[in-house]
């Protein structure tokens, strides 16, 4: 990929860029706990988005999409959110800026092999990439945590998802053949070796672009926030569900409507499986390992709602096939991926036998991917 693109930049532009590739990420337990203070524990993948850079002396920045043959130049000056997919270009470019840096313009190619809309981050991979890029040409002295918080700035802001930090800061920071336990509070963080020779981490596609996510998404923080304010009243030390047990959401569910009980019950115990879960992990404990994440996706589905029925059918199929210790919907949620641990010398028949059962029912093949876990974003 670097070499091609090093190719394409030089007809396109006639000079040498700086090339930056920025991971997506799988999470292996812990979803929808970020923006609740809790703890996530995800690896960056070798699927990557791909960010080449070189200044162009003026005060325009030149980008072109390779995956979307697409071109769009905008000045550094007056940057405004418009729609699809600049909009993470200009909110970075303007980020960056607001944090009072002086930028120049650039031309820019990018590229990437991350799905798009499959859960697995191809928009933080891409505000990585391109925050990287611009950090390391003009030397601007940001943090990889820096660039994760403008990542996460410009989806709030331009993009209008109230995200947490798990997604950039996991195409940051990630490291080869681990997964990070990341407290979303202290924002401190452990890697954990991923090591098991005997499995793969399979995501399997439901072929669901998770367009419904934006709206719900946020929808489902507000419901979060709803229930704090309401325990906060007799209890002011709790300022997330981080600070909530569910001996004191069991007291005080009459007060909450039906909706936000669940909402808060799942994010509680996801906060309780997700300990459990690197317990397990740490003392190589597949078996339990998987049945966390089983559990996980019966929360997201019956008491978060952010399943789909695609992604049902996936996780309950993927319990019936031989060799799969555990499998749950990944990510945002309303499409996107199931995360699968499975044994490698059955990764073949569990590939055959979830695509031929989707497409019966489905009338399409489920894209599978099997990953690696790999290093976060770097010049490549
Ligand atoms: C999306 C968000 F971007 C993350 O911050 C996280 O909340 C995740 O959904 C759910 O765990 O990927």
């Amino acid at each position: 990929m670097a070499d091609q693109l090093r190719r394409q930049f030089q007809e396109k532009y006639n000079k040498h860029p700086l090339i930056i590739a920025a991971p997506g990420r799988v999470n292996l337990i812990g979803e929808h706990t970020d923006y609740n203070e809790g703890f996530v524990l995800p690896g960056a993948v070798d699927k990557k988005m791909y960010v080449a850079m070189a200044e162009n002396n003026s005060d325009t920045v030149n980008v072109y999409a390779s995956q979307f043959n697409e071109t769009y130049s905008f000045p550094l000056q007056g940057i405004q959110p418009v729609d699809g997919w600049m909009n993470y270009l200009l909110g970075v470019t303007f980020h960056i800026q607001d944090r009072g840096k002086t930028l120049r313009g650039v031309d820019v190619i990018i590229d990437g092999d991350v799905p798009v809309g499959a859960g697995m981050s191809s928009s933080a991979a891409l505000t990585s990439a391109y925050g990287f890029a611009l950090n390391e040409i003009f030397g601007l002295g940001f943090s990889r945590m820096d660039l994760a918080f403008i990542g996460q700035k410009t989806e709030h802001t331009f993009v209008g998802v109230m995200c947490g930090i798990m997604d950039q800061f996991a195409s940051l920071h990630g490291k080869k053949g681990h997964v990070m336990k990341l407290d979303c509070r202290s924002l401190e963080y452990e890697y954990i070796p991923f090591d098991f020779p005997d499995h793969n981490i399979v995501l399997v596609n439901s072929m669901v672009s998770h367009s419904l996510a934006g709206s719900e998404y946020n929808v489902r923080r507000q419901q979060c926030e709803e229930g704090v304010a309401i325990l906060k009243k007799h209890y002011p030390g709790i300022n997330s569900l981080r600070d909530v047990s569910l001996e004191v959401l069991g007291l005080h569910q009459h007060e909450l409507s039906p909706i936000v009980y669940d909402r808060c019950w799942y994010v509680v115990s996801e906060k309780e499986r997700l300990m459990k879960g690197c317990e397990a992990l740490q003392k190589g404990d597949l078996t339990v390992f998987g049945q966390m994440m089983n559990a996980t996706h019966q929360g997201l589905s019956k008491q978060y709602s952010v399943s789909c029925t695609e992604l049902d059918f996936l996780a309950e199929r993927a319990g019936f096939i031989e060799g799969v210790a555990g499998s749950r919907m990944m990510g945002g949620g309303f499409g996107g991926c199931t995360i699968n641990i499975v044994r490698k010398e059955a990764v073949e028949n569990f590939t055959n036998k979830i695509q031929q059962s989707f497409n019966q029912l489905f009338k399409v093949v489920p894209h599978v991917y099997v990953t690696q876990i790999e290093d976060g974003a770097k010049a490549i």
